[in-house]
């Protein structure tokens, strides 16, 4: 028998995969190179079945003889390591961005002296149409909350947005753009106490309740799929800090992030400009323990954030908060600073890293914006969190809108510069 090769992710079951692999198996016994979460998420959407799961799936489908795991995009790799006599693929693969990985899979055959054939893509159905109706559909708190661990797990770096409300919140769920012939997308939302509490007229001083808060969250929810990151200031009084954490859990939220501050908290990108205090290092590894002891689930995570950079006691001092952090069990450490370069994150994460490699690290590089991604994965950096961009991105273009109204006498002169009422209707399902 010929062995035949057939790439694929299966997320959504559809008969579009059985009608591939009952061509396939015409051919040969068929193997399944099964994409990882990690390809997968290199390029699209993390699959909402975890990779076993899949491959339960498709372990089970009438005519697949094996299955192997597909560690990349790109089927070359697999091709010349399996050298299978036959590759089948769709043909939908002619045309658009699989246009090189089609390439490669035919260089990859060459070489050997294996053949590829293309079959005509299954018509009227679509894996992409079926992300959607399962988006419209929504999920659950226990998926959407561990979904930042299996992101964490598979992406060199996630990137988180802050949402303010759902409006942000669902442009920041849907917007995708091209970055080196990839697909890039937001992994997950920041719900910042910065633009939340901007977005209700109050400074960012703890002055928002926990439950408007949370009301908030709730709301975006209810119109989106992808995890969240809370922002809880210092967390408050240890015992609030322990009901909070089962609030935030039980809503469905990934993670909170709580800062080593204490007394009247002032928003950081101030630094010392302001009298803002640190915590001692013993009573903040209390509450972070306190805090991991409430949760109900592994899957929250309490992550600590610390501001010995903000508050210029050095690399030194932030280092040993972080050994002490670690030591009470944290589930991560956002490092944050206000310079203008990266330098001295990087110096921490170079410190932090050698000693804690598998501890994840988040930061938030609102003022040392020149950073890329690339750039802060290659340090150590696992997430990256824009803290308050879609904010500072909406209110001008308003205060814009409003000035123009008044300066005209009408609205004509700002129509071109505003969202068509159609594209309203587009971002919001069930409008029309
Ligand atoms: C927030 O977004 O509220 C933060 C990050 O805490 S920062 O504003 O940089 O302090
Ligand atoms: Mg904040």
């Amino acid at each position: 028998m010929a062995s035949v090769y057939v790439g694929m992710t299966v997320d959504i079951l559809h008969h579009g995969h059985i009608n591939i692999i009952e061509q396939a198996r015409k051919y040969g016994d068929v193997t399944i190179g099964l994409l990882s979460d990690a390809a997968v998420a290199d390029h699209k959407r993390l699959p909402y079945l975890t990779y076993e799961q899949r491959k339960q799936i498709v372990e089970n489908i009438r005519g697949v003889v094996k299955v192997v795991t597909q560690d990349e995009w790109d089927y070359a790799p697999n091709l010349l390591k399996y050298k299978p006599d036959i590759m089948v693929h769709g043909d939908d693969w002619l045309e658009g961005p699989l246009v090189p990985y089609r390439e490669r899979a035919r260089a990859a055959l060459a070489e050997y002296g294996g053949h590829l054939i293309e079959i005509p893509y299954t018509r009227g159905v679509s894996s992409n149409e079926m992300l959607g109706q399962i988006q419209a559909l929504g999920t659950t708190p226990d998926i959407r909350r561990r979904t930042l661990k299996r992101l964490l797990a598979v992406k060199p770096i996630s990137r988180f947005i802050e949402a303010h409300n759902p409006i942000s919140a669902l442009i920041a769920e849907h917007v995708t753009a091209q970055r080196n012939g990839k697909t890039c997308q937001f992994d997950g939302f920041w719900s910042s106490s910065l633009t939340d509490s901007t977005a209700r007229g109050k400074p960012d001083i703890e002055a928002v309740e926990i439950n408007s808060r949370l009301s908030n969250i709730n709301d975006i929810f209810d119109v989106t799929t992808k995890p969240l990151i809370m922002d809880a200031d210092t967390g408050g009084k240890l015992e609030h800090f322990e009901l909070n954490v089962r609030s935030m859990e039980r809503l469905g939220i990934s993670a909170t992030i709580i800062e080593d501050k204490i007394g009247l908290k002032k928003n950081s990108l101030f630094g010392n400009d302001v009298p803002q205090l640190q915590d001692e290092i013993e009573p903040f590894c209390e509450k972070i323990a306190a805090g991991r002891a409430a949760r109900v689930s592994d899957d929250f995570m309490v992550i600590a954030r610390i501001e010995s950079l903000i508050l210029e006691k050095g690399i030194a001092d932030a280092v040993k908060r972080a050994q002490a952090y670690v030591g009470a069990g944290v589930d991560g450490i956002m490092i944050h600073s206000r310079q203008k370069a990266p330098d001295e994150v990087f110096e921490f994460a170079k410190i932090f890293k050698s000693e804690f490699p598998t501890i994840p690290l988040v930061c938030v590089p609102t003022s040392y914006n020149k950073v890329t991604e690339e750039e802060l994965a290659a340090h150590g950096f696992n997430l990256v969190i824009y803290a308050n961009h879609m904010m500072r991105a909406a209110y001008p273009a308003m205060q814009n809108a409003a000035m123009e109204i008044l300066k005209n006498g009408r609205t004509a002169e700002i129509e071109a510069s505003l969202m068509s009422i159609n594209d309203v209707l587009e971002l919001i399902p069930g409008t029309k």
